[in-house]
């Protein structure tokens, strides 16, 4: 598997602590260790804090209304109870790790809306891609703004990666054309980066079924990923948006940009326990480097050491 899978995030700790202080840090200013139980009042300050925390109204409530349910619930046990169940809820979102194989082409369909990071997650993935000696080509789908091809094509450069863009073209027909071409030139990584203009959601929602529909025909094995980009910032409208893509592309996994100072991070267990879709990838920074694989341990041990 990839090293870069496996790399262990530097300071991952600082780098959520932001995260961590309105998601355990503000939770636990609610309750005294020394009180016997929990008091109504108390559990409803709890469940506000959470969801200002951005862990979604219905979850918080379910975590709360389990501590209402255990009569011998202690409060001086309102740590270990939330850790316990952010951990159950992100394995049974499902496994993190990317999924890839070797010897075979592998796509990897990237949706969100502007802004989300999709095209920087593009060139930091490709840049992963080619430290570890793939061949990468990049389809630059989102052909509606010249600006957001250009951006792709120096980053693609950049990264070591070749690029396949037409001007204003069908952005299906360019993702066509990728893929005829990776196979005869024997590629091992397609990147497709897409638009994300929710203003016009039914005709961005077509073009993406379009998409779709090219990679399904012309690569059916070869749908490694599809994967949603949310800015960690955006909080529970992330979560919005997520619903809707997911309505018309099947996603596989969330990559969540911009965690960097985030304090919106409690936004991977709200994904895991509404849409049963795990995060993968985390964008960290705006430097090639600073992606990410998301390893789930390592998060809960950031949060709560
Ligand atoms: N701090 C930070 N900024 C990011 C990250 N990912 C993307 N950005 C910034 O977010 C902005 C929008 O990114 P872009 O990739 O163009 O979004 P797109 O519209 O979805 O393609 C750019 O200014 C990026 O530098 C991240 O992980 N951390
Ligand atoms: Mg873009």
């Amino acid at each position: 598997m990839f090293k870069f899978l496996k790399d262990k995030i530097n300071n991952f700790k600082s780098v959520i602590s932001n995260t961590t202080q309105s998601l355990v840090g503000n939770v636990l200013l609610n309750v005294d260790d020394s009180d016997e139980r929990y008091s109504e009042f108390t559990l409803d300050d709890i469940e506000d804090t959470l969801i200002s925390a951005d862990l979604g109204v219905n979850y918080s409530t379910e975590l709360v209304d389990n501590l209402r349910k255990q009569k011998n619930a202690k409060p001086s046990e309102l740590k270990n109870y939330l850790k316990e169940e952010f951990k159950k809820t992100l394995n049974e979102a499902g496994p993190t790790e990317l999924n890839y194989k070797d010897n075979e082409l592998n796509i990897y369909f990237i949706t969100g809306v502007n802004g989300a990071g999709k095209t920087t997650l593009i060139a930091k993935l490709a840049y992963k891609f080619r430290q570890e000696g793939k061949k990468v080509l990049v389809a630059a789908g989102d052909t509606f703004r010249a600006a957001a091809e250009e951006q792709l094509n120096i980053w693609s450069v950049r990264a070591g990666a070749d690029i396949v863009r037409r001007d204003k073209a069908d952005p299906a027909s360019v993702v066509y054309e990728a893929i005829q071409k990776a196979k005869s030139e024997h590629y091992d990584v397609i990147l497709v980066d897409t638009a994300g203009r929710l203003q016009n959601k039914f005709n961005l929602m077509e073009e993406l079924k379009k998409i779709k529909t090219v990679i399904d025909k012309q690569a059916p094995e070869s749908l490694r990923e599809s994967i949603l980009v949310i800015d960690a910032n955006t909080g529970q409208n992330g979560l919005q948006q997520a619903k809707v893509f997911g309505e018309c592309v099947n996603l596989t996994c969330a990559a969540l940009t911009k965690l960097d100072g985030s304090a919106k991070g409690a936004i991977i267990l709200a994904i895991a326990k509404e849409m049963k879709l795990p995060v993968k990838l985390i964008g960290i920074g705006e430097k090639m480097d600073d992606l990410k694989a998301f390893n789930a341990d390592e998060f809960i041990d950031a949060l709560f050491s």
